[in-house]
């Protein structure tokens, strides 16, 4: 029997277990990144790890969430995060530079490696051809000492391209169908490989766009063949010799084929507030917009930049509309520089922002109350944008850019005609001169770390008592995201590395009283949904529950990267054996975990007590020996501590 191309990738990588789904697996790194509003925490844990140097092919720290500087908290993590990689082995990528993923795909991604990035979009690499997968960043500090990153062997779902894309219809089309069809939840546990003749069809950083968003779906990641196309993407980048080739065998086996047929797609658009709530411009209509953002790390190469830039050319943004666009990266913003590209955006009132994260992560530009905004981005989750009653619309820049100078929603493939052929340069500019190098092993001795103000130190879990006796503190719905749990945004972010101060926002939008009530009541366990944790890999959303004594939290089912954080943070993830007995739980009612740590460390049933109630509910843990130890342990700190 044949593999697909994520088992190669797996094969070539496996350290730990075997290739069986559904059971674990460890995988050796290669390559990390972080970015700077998980990268303080991240390497605060690897500091304590006490590893002098990296040990994988390659680190990259990279600077582009928290660049607004109205504090000198960003400032000061920007410096921390400078001194570490200096210190450790880690290139830094300097502000400016651009987004994480962007610049990766760029000038470092290489087909048939690992990459694992304190970053859910770190899938991007997939487009490249690399097993490229986010974590919490415990995880990448573990990695970045040589360390196994564990996963579920995932199935494979092929995605089977055929046709190509007509004109005005463009990858992130392509994405939004995947996630119509697969819903956020779809992904869990499963690797989205693409396939078919229409791949040959897509340029990297198309392909980046689809694997990019493959977040979206909850998906382990998202692979693309390696093919000549990657080829001259890497020529282009002055980094031919980083190609290798990667394809299916022909008698792979996958678990579940889609196929799309690129020739038949729309314009599609993420309709407020999931990225599965997916219609078609058309039927969608023109509803008339406050905003459009142009940018982030799905939608801001270069190839994206021109299409907008020709639409904009001798255009005026309407008057009811702000329009901002951030290009990915130092690379599409000098090349838009030089081709005068720029000067058609700025022309048309377009205003530019710097090559960073900016409003994808509600750093500026928060709609205007009740504002619908269409952006290029990859998540529309309430509240994210900065403006709680906002409706963000999720589309390609194509439809952006001609909705800004229309001043309402609007379908390019009936607004523009014609469309001329948009080609990737042969040659990128390159300049790599804001990446800078770590000191020699020799010279890293000298090398101080500066650790500012705002840096507190990380929370630790308590070892398992035998029983845990709490209290409800929160019950909520499916697919709550860890925007819900850790907000983001430009007032809270600076205090990523500040758990303390942090923990007030906790949970903020659906129960405004949560974080004072577990100050009051000592913590307690949390109820949710399906699906619950959705979203980014930020691990705060298991660090700032733990400081405020969140000791589990049971679910009718969790997302990857949140399960894997609370493990890391000693929370225990449950789920219910039976999810109607989520309807019998109340707010404030007293449970107890009758015997949790035995039956964890045996595989012996899990009971929940409900005091208040006088009922009993089955709960699934299904932990790995792993998983079991770091729960008993509180936490993967403790665990590693104790067995030094
Ligand atoms: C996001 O898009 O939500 C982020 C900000 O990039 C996060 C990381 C974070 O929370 O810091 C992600 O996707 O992992
Ligand atoms: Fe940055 Fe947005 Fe991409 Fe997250 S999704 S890495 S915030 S651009």
């Amino acid at each position: 029997m044949g593999y697909t191309i994520a088992e190669k990738l797996i094969k070539s990588h496996l350290v730990s277990g075997e290739m069986i789904k559904g059971t674990e697996i460890g995988l050796r790194i290669d390559q990390t990144l972080t970015q700077d509003a998980t990268g303080t925490m991240a390497y605060l844990q690897f500091e304590a790890m006490g590893i002098e140097r990296v040990k994988t092919e390659l680190s990259v720290a990279y600077i582009d969430h928290n660049t607004l500087q109205n504090g000198f908290e960003n400032a000061d993590d920007h410096r921390f995060i400078q001194t570490v990689a200096k210190k450790r082995g880690i290139r830094f990528s300097r502000p400016g530079n651009g987004i994480c993923h962007q610049v990766h795909l760029e000038r470092f991604g290489k087909p048939g490696k690992t990459l694992l990035g304190s970053d859910s979009h770190t899938p991007t690499g997939g487009g490249i051809g690399m097993l490229a997968m986010g974590a919490g960043g415990l995880d990448v500090a573990v990695a970045m000492g040589g360390g196994t990153y564990y996963i579920t062997m995932p199935e494979t779902v092929k995605v089977n391209l055929i046709g190509r894309l007509s004109p005005w219809v463009a990858a992130k089309d392509v994405i939004l169908k995947v996630l119509q069809i697969l819903s956020v939840k779809g992904g869990v546990g499963k690797i989205i490989e693409y396939a078919g003749e229409g791949v040959s069809t897509l340029s990297v950083p198309e392909r980046a766009t689809i694997t990019n968003m493959g977040a979206e779906l909850g998906a382990t990641t998202s692979v693309f063949p390696s093919d000549e196309v990657t080829r001259e993407f890497l020529r282009a980048q002055g980094r031919e010799d980083d190609w290798t080739e990667l394809k299916a065998d022909d008698d792979a086996v996958y678990d579940r084929v889609i196929e799309i047929n690129l020739s038949e797609l729309k314009p599609l658009a993420a309709m407020p507030h999931m990225p599965d709530n997916v219609k078609s411009v058309d039927e969608i209509g023109s509803i008339a917009i406050d905003q459009v953002c142009i940018g982030s790390c799905t939608n801001s190469s270069l190839l994206d930049m021109m299409k907008v830039a020709y639409i904009l050319k001798g255009k005026k943004v309407a008057p009811n509309v702000s329009l901002s666009i951030a290009p990915g990266s130092k690379q599409v913003l000098t090349m838009l520089a030089e081709n005068g590209a720029l000067a058609d955006m700025i022309d048309a009132g377009a205003r530019i922002l710097e090559s960073a994260c900016g409003p994808c992560i509600g750093m500026g530009q928060s709609p205007n109350s009740k504002g619908i905004s269409l952006r290029t981005f990859n998540r529309n989750f309430e509240g994210r944008s900065g403006t709680a009653d906002a409706g963000i619309y999720l589309v390609s820049p194509e439809v952006a850019a001609v909705s800004a100078v229309k001043g309402v929603l609007t379908n390019p493939a009936e607004a523009l005609g014609d469309m001329p052929e948009f080609k990737l340069p042969e040659k990128f500019l390159i300049n790599d001169n804001m990446v800078e190098l770590p000191a020699s092993p020799e010279e890293s001795d000298s090398v101080k770390v500066i650790y500012g103000p705002n840096i507190k130190s990380v929370p630790l879990g308590k070892a398992l008592t035998d029983s845990v006796s709490a209290k409800v503190m929160l019950k909520v719905g499916d697919n709550i995201t860890t925007d819900h749990i850790m907000p983001a945004g430009a007032k809270i972010l600076p205090y990523r590395s500040n758990v303390p101060y942090l923990s007030q926002f906790c949970f903020k939008q659906c129960d405004g009283d949560f974080a004072e009530n577990c100050k009051k009541m000592g913590g307690g366990i949390i109820v949710g949904g399906q699906n619950y944790g959705q979203g980014s890999s930020r691990e705060h959303a298991a660090l700032v529950p733990l400081y405020l004594g969140i000791k589990a939290v049971i679910a009718k089912s969790f997302a990857r990267l949140h399960k894997a954080n609370l493990i890391n943070s000693g929370i225990i993830p449950l789920t219910f054996k039976n999810p109607d007995d989520y309807d019998k739980i109340e707010k404030f009612d007293d449970v107890t975990l009758k015997d949790i740590k035995s039956a964890i460390e045996n595989d012996g049933e899990i009971i929940l007590v409900n005091e208040t109630k006088g009922e009993e509910y089955a709960l699934d843990g299904g932990f790995s020996e792993r998983q079991k130890n770091m729960l008993i342990f509180g936490g993967l700190l403790n665990y590693t501590g104790a067995n030094k």
